[in-house]
């Protein structure tokens, strides 16, 4: 889960206000490319990023990386950060052509939330602290008083026992493909295919090397809800819609690339281990915090260009194993990467109110 929470207050309303107020640096680490953006009825425009400058230009003219097309409500919702990329995508209100990676990137840019989330990462960053966290601690079944500690702490845990009332728990990737394989999922923020066809790909080696398609926080489908359950320690309100993060092993590559995300994340894991590797906020100082987006090379701590990014190698981590019935507590504005040890299925769950439990 990547977007922070943004109060329905805070909304765009013109898609000029957007453009005229666009960052005239892009981040460390974006290389250089243009996206075209493709509005419903206007002008087509595009975002020029040229040796660390990025600007806005009329017409949408010369080779594009990316291009976006999408109606001007849908660009608008998603840049106020009310609505995920991928729900859009799902949703088929909105495609991508071309590198996503740097779309993404740019839509990074552009997000409302930015300036809120940037605020509670510097609280977070650089708020006292004890000793590092040399080990995750697993706490079988917190109550509510320990998460909110676990959380107002800033420290992360694994909740065991919590999820014995998940039907979930029972789900293997044919069984899933048995009950939900017409429903579709969106395959790396991108395409949209039924769950039979994604389950099949979880099958096969890809060929040359690449990497395996994994469904990296596509929104749950909602005939799936009642085989989870929203975070036991709030009520349903507090809690955004479940994110559903599924594929085979990547061999030593990443599946899930090194972010940081600007609310608290329960992760839920269904099938399957993962290895989860966490920076503390406090060391901030040597993650090139502003070049961990997408097409950054900064995306995997255990093996990353040592000339360009030296500071990392300083940083203090903490790694963890999560098996079928753990939750793992991530506080705001924790690094984590995440390899999947074997085939496996997780839920997420970020804490926002803005929930569609509460509709149910
Ligand atoms: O399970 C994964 O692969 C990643 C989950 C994650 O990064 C998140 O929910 O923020």
């Amino acid at each position: 889960m990547y977007a922070s929470r943004n109060p329905s207050n805070k909304l765009y309303t013109n898609i000029d206000d957007v453009l005229a107020r666009f960052p005239q640096s892009a981040r460390e680490g974006m290389t250089d490319g243009a996206l075209h953006l493709r509005f419903d009825g206007r002008e087509p425009c595009q975002i020029l990023v040229q040796r660390g400058i990025a600007r806005v230009v009329l017409g949408g003219e010369g080779s594009a990386r990316a291009t976006v097309n999408c109606s001007s409500d849908a660009f608008l919702e998603l840049v106020s950060d009310r609505v995920e990329f991928r729900t859009l995508i799902q949703s088929g209100k909105l495609a991508i052509e071309g590198d996503l990676l740097f779309a993404y990137g740019i839509y990074s840019l552009l997000l409302k939330s930015n300036e809120e989330a940037a605020e509670q990462f510097r609280a977070v960053d650089t708020m006292a602290r004890g000793a590092p966290l040399q080990e995750v601690p697993r706490v079988q079944r917190p109550t509510r008083e320990q998460i909110l500690d676990t959380l107002a702490r800033n420290t992360p845990l694994i909740a065991t026992g919590m999820m014995r009332d998940w039907r979930a728990l029972a789900w293997t990737p044919e069984r899933i493909a048995d009950e939900y394989g017409d429903t579709s999922v969106v395959v790396e923020q991108q395409v949209t295919i039924p769950m039979r066809e994604f389950i099949a790909r979880m099958n096969e080696t890809p060929s040359g090397g690449e990497k395996p398609a994994y469904v990296n926080g596509c929104p749950l489908p909602e005939s799936m809800y009642p085989d989870v359950q929203p975070p036991p320690w709030f009520p349903h309100h507090e809690i955004r819609p479940p994110q559903l993060w599924m594929g085979a092993p990547a061999g030593d590559r990443p599946s899930t690339y090194l972010h940081r995300d600007g609310a608290p994340v329960f992760l839920g894991q269904v099938y399957g281990r993962k290895r989860v590797v966490l920076f503390c906020p406090d060391q901030t100082p040597y993650m090139y915090s502003a070049a961990i987006v997408r097409n950054s090379e900064l995306i995997d701590p255990d093996h990353f260009d040592r000339d360009r990014y030296p500071l990392l190698a300083r940083a203090f981590r903490t790694e963890c194993i999560i098996e079928p019935g753990d939750i793992l507590v991530l506080p705001v504005g924790w690094y984590h990467c995440v390899w999947a040890l074997t085939p496996n299925i997780s839920i997420a769950h970020a804490y926002g109110e803005d929930s569609a439990w509460s509709r149910s």
